[in-house]
């Protein structure tokens, strides 16, 4: 850092805040680096296997909650919020019809990760054009950084019961970025009040009882991670509980009462593609690779690859109402070249043939 002495960094302070509002952010707050106080939450969580395969979840030991550690000379970091729920998109509305795909509603866009190191970026830039050459470094979601707890220390809101970070005025349907930075600005109070209360409908609304306590994710049971994370196959026991949620899972926060304050986002790049926040199963489930790739080209959805695209679609057909058609789209993919896949969809064909009989039965 080379700034001059003289910078008033009260006034610098709130200029950054001002900066991110017109850079697209909804609320900026900065904190300090001590995170001790979440390292055994962390640490007890690591201990526990909740992690499952999400090794990078442990490889970097104290460098997530010791930001010194991970960017040497940061003393503050400032963390940003930013909405995503685009307008006049449906959520349960799409989760009670089982013929159609609920996809995420953070991924029905184009990938936010780089947009937000962009915004980040351009933040940490004018506040150089102000005070001269800072050191900085963004993230957003991937690096060894404890976001939530940034957060929640920097003032933007609290940790809900379903563990998310939620404000009183927003929800939670918000992704969450930080400018790592040795520039010594004043902090903010953290965001002391819980909200949740008595309440406890997100655990209620959890198919898959993956909120074990208050806070605390079992992520192995997460329809998140089984959908985005897991590699391999679906354990058997969450697979009726997936319903038609085939990337991604947003019950904890729909069924929040927090949820009815979420302001839509008016960025371009978290509007549906392709349809994806109505999409019929049957659709999605028909798309080939290259379809696959060319539709997917930008969205967060890629990641995750075509063949366990078709997995998690298998098991939203597999739970989707009997039809002749569904039964010969999943018959089609029998002889897909996955075992993975062909697993999937032979669990997929039982589930249907249980319910046709089913059908004649009460006929
Ligand atoms: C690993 C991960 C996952 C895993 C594990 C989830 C989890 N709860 O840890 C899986 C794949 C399951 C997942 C799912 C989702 N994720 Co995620 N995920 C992450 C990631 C990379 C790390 C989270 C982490 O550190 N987990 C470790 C645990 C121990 O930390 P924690 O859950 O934050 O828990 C803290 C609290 O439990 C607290 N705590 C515990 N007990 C107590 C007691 C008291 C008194 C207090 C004060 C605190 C406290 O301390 C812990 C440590 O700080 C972050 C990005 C990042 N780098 O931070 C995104 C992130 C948390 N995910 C995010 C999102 C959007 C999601 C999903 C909504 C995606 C989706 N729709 O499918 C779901 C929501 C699931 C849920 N309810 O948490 C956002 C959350 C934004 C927000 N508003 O909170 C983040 C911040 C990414 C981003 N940049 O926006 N995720
Ligand atoms: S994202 Fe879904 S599966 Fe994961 S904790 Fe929330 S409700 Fe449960
Ligand atoms: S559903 Fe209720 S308990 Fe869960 S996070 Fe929202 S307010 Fe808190």
């Amino acid at each position: 850092m080379s700034q001059p002495s003289s910078i008033d960094l009260n006034a610098l302070a709130s200029r950054i805040k001002q900066w991110g509002r017109e850079l697209g952010f909804q609320a900026i707050g900065i904190t300090d680096t001590d995170l001790s106080s979440h390292e055994r939450y962390l640490q007890r969580w690591l201990e526990a296997g909740h992690h499952g395969e999400m090794h990078y979840m442990a490889k970097h030991g104290s460098k997530r909650t010791r930001p010194q550690e991970l960017v040497p000379g940061t003393l503050r970091v400032i963390s940003a919020r930013m909405d995503y729920l685009p307008p006049e998109v449906e959520t349960t509305r799409i989760l009670g019809q089982p013929e159609k795909a609920y996809v995420s509603r953070y991924a029905l866009g184009r990938d936010y990760h780089k947009l937000i190191r962009k915004r980040l970026d351009q933040l940490a830039r004018q506040i150089e054009d102000e005070v001269g050459q800072i050191g900085y470094r963004a993230f957003v979601d991937s690096a060894p950084v404890m976001e939530r707890a940034l957060a929640q220390k920097a003032g933007l809101g609290w940790f809900g019961k379903n563990a998310m970070l939620l404000n009183p005025q927003a929800g939670s349907l918000f992704f969450l970025g930080e400018l790592y930075t040795d520039l010594p600005l004043p902090v903010d109070p953290p965001f002391e009040r819980e909200h949740c209360g008595s309440c406890s409908s997100c655990q209620t609304a959890c198919p898959t009882n993956a909120i074990i306590d208050d806070k605390v994710i079992d992520a192995r049971r997460c329809i998140s991670y089984l959908t985005i994370e897991l590699h391999g196959s679906i354990p058997t026991e969450f697979r009726r509980a997936m319903g038609n949620r085939v990337y991604g899972c947003d019950d904890c926060q729909l069924f929040c009462p927090f949820t009815r304050f979420t302001r839509a986002s008016t960025e371009p790049d978290f509007a549906p593609r392709h349809d994806l926040d109505r999409a019929e199963l049957i659709d999605l489930f028909a798309w080939s690779e290259t379809e696959f790739l060319k539709r997917t080209e930008g969205s967060p959805i890629r990641r995750i690859g075509y063949e366990r695209w078709l997995r998690n679609l298998a098991i939203g057909l597999g739970n989707a109402p009997w039809s002749e058609r569904v039964e010969s789209a999943l018959r089609a993919r029998l002889a897909y070249p996955s075992d993975l896949v062909r697993e999937h969809v032979r669990w997929a064909l039982e589930e249907q043939r249980t319910r046709r009989e089913a059908r004649i039965a009460s006929t």
